[in-house]
């Protein structure tokens, strides 16, 4: 038993030493080639879209972490069942070594972008892992031939430790050159042409606990299917527009920059948001106008229905052209709160329209546009059947108190944050325990683009109750009641949440 569990550990190690060597090479050359990221990156493509949204749902942004922890897990009780195998037959145990870096290198290779580069984290793993199990298996046989003696054990075991540690410097390594290579996003931006207002006071300093009129970066919520941020360098970064235009064009970011420089407060939102939910942001955006750029190749004459935005690893984003080029504020950005584009939010440059969720908008990583129509081209998300027109829906959401809280009796602010991008927030109200709906103060208006925060003061009396919003548009129009799932064109419904006084 013993001596089983002592070989499941070989084929444990000589894996681990194989996939740590292989993320090491990923860093230095593709880091989405790293075999384990190659093998995730594919379970997230192949995964039906109701269990998507189930692992958005109730693991939130720890959903990356847990899926690359599930397939390391499965990768080392193979590697397990390897070891075993291996100490009866050698060459099998090898074969399924082998075998399992040839799966993450075809996977690898299977990835849009994939270039001949991409093979070689999965040979390295390939021969780390088998030259390592060959090792210890022959340690062992170098024995007093089938039973394990003492002092072979004790040089076995020596070695066993050398392969785990070898395998955590060439992990942490690869954690090095990767946050190495991720650095150095300050490029110079250009000013916005004209003096842009600035942000008008919002209401955290009178309501604690309400989300800032301006999220910062650093908390802005992130989503997309990446498991490993690209490299990219802004010096060499294009954007290329194609399809049905008068002349395809290929742009850099000075021919960006030398185009009308603009700023705009714009709340973006993700089609994943559930009632209540955190997949939402507001920040200023630097950038151009996306119709300045697409005059650039000409659109007169298009018959195109949809831009496909492609990013640098070949996903593809769809955005409704008639929607993006009806005269708002839609924008091909480089700055974000007055700093170059974060590499999670898309450096260096990304798509941003006002009023469409982020999928079939906000293409982060953008390196081509391109004018077709939906039936003759599907985007990432089209093929999973989500919706490609997908206004953001009329929403509010309760920040204070916090669900399930315990609150003194007393004044209190019941406040949060109310959305209907490209068309404003008129009227927030608030219902305590079921009852009638009281109109809540407002906060500044920063746009129509722009979320609205507000508040309500609240005699609290002790006990539990519940609490729910709903907001009203511009236009007269009230967030529905009626529940429906963020699949396939973004959630709705009115949040309820139950706290405790007293
Ligand atoms: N290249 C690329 N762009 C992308 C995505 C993606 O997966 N890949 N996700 C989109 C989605 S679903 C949303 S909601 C926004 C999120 O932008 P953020 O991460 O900057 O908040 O980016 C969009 N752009
Ligand atoms: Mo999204």
């Amino acid at each position: 038993m013993l001596t089983r569990l002592l070989h499941a550990l070989f084929g444990v190690l000589a894996t681990l030493a194989g996939v740590a060597a292989a993320h090491l090479v990923a860093a230095l050359t593709v880091p989405a080639a790293s075999p384990v990221l190659a093998v995730g990156s594919t379970v997230i493509d192949l995964t039906p879209t109701p269990v998507k949204e189930w692992a958005i749902k109730n693991f939130g942004t720890a959903d990356k972490p847990i899926l690359i922890g599930s397939v390391m897990l499965g990768v080392l009780v193979l590697a397990g069942i390897a070891g075993i195998v291996a100490a009866r037959r050698i060459t099998l145990g090898l074969l399924m070594i082998v075998g399992l870096a040839a799966l993450a290198g075809v996977l690898a290779m299977l990835r849009p972008t994939a270039g001949p580069l991409d093979l070689l984290p999965s040979v390295v793993a390939a021969v780390v892992g088998a030259v390592a199990l060959w090792w210890l298996h022959r340690l062992e046989e170098a024995g007093t031939g089938e039973a394990v003696s003492g002092p072979t054990r004790r040089g076995v075991l020596i070695a066993a430790g050398g392969l785990a540690v070898a395998a955590a410097a060439f992990g942490s390594a690869g954690r090095f050159v990767a946050s190495y290579r991720l650095k150095g996003t300050d490029i110079e931006l250009p000013k916005a042409t004209g003096l842009e207002k600035p942000l008008p006071t919002g209401l955290e300093q009178k309501v604690p606990g309400i989300s800032p009129f301006r999220t910062p970066t650093a908390d802005f919520y992130r989503v997309d299917t990446r498991l490993s941020l690209p490299i990219v360098d802004a010096e060499s970064w294009t954007l290329t527009i194609d399809g049905d235009v008068d002349k395809e064009v290929t742009l850099t970011l000075a021919d960006l920059y030398d185009l009308e420089v603009i700023e705009r407060d714009i709340t973006m939102t993700c089609v994943s948001n559930d009632v209540g939910g955190p997949y939402i942001g507001a920040a200023r955006w630097l950038g151009v106008r996306l119709t300045d750029v697409l005059d650039l190749a000409g659109i007169d004459n298009t018959s195109a229905d949809q831009i496909l935005s492609t990013d640098v690893d070949g996903m593809t984003i769809s955005t409704p052209l008639g929607v993006a080029t009806d005269g708002r504020d839609a924008m091909i950005v480089f700055g974000m709160n007055g700093e170059p584009l974060p590499r999670e939010n898309g450096f260096p440059v990304r798509m941003v329209v006002p009023g469409l969720y982020g999928f079939v908008s906000a293409c982060k990583w953008i390196t081509k546009m391109t004018l077709t129509t939906y039936d003759a081209e599907q985007a990432y998300w089209t093929e999973r059947e989500w919706a490609t027109d997908a206004p953001i829906k009329i929403s509010s959401r309760i920040d204070t108190p916090k669900p399930l809280s315990n609150n003194d009796p007393g004044r209190l602010f019941i406040g949060g944050v109310a959305w209907a991008q490209h068309v404003g927030i008129d009227k927030v109200e608030v219902s305590v325990d079921g009852g009638a709906w009281q109109t809540a103060t407002l906060g500044a208006d920063a746009g129509n683009d722009y979320w609205r925060q507000w508040y309500l003061e609240w005699d609290a009396k002790p006990g539990q109750h519940f609490l729910a919003c709903r907001a009203t548009n511009k236009d007269g129009e009230l967030q529905t009641a009626a529940r429906m799932s963020p699949f396939p064109e973004g959630s709705s419904g009115i949040q309820q949440i139950a706290v405790n006084v007293g």
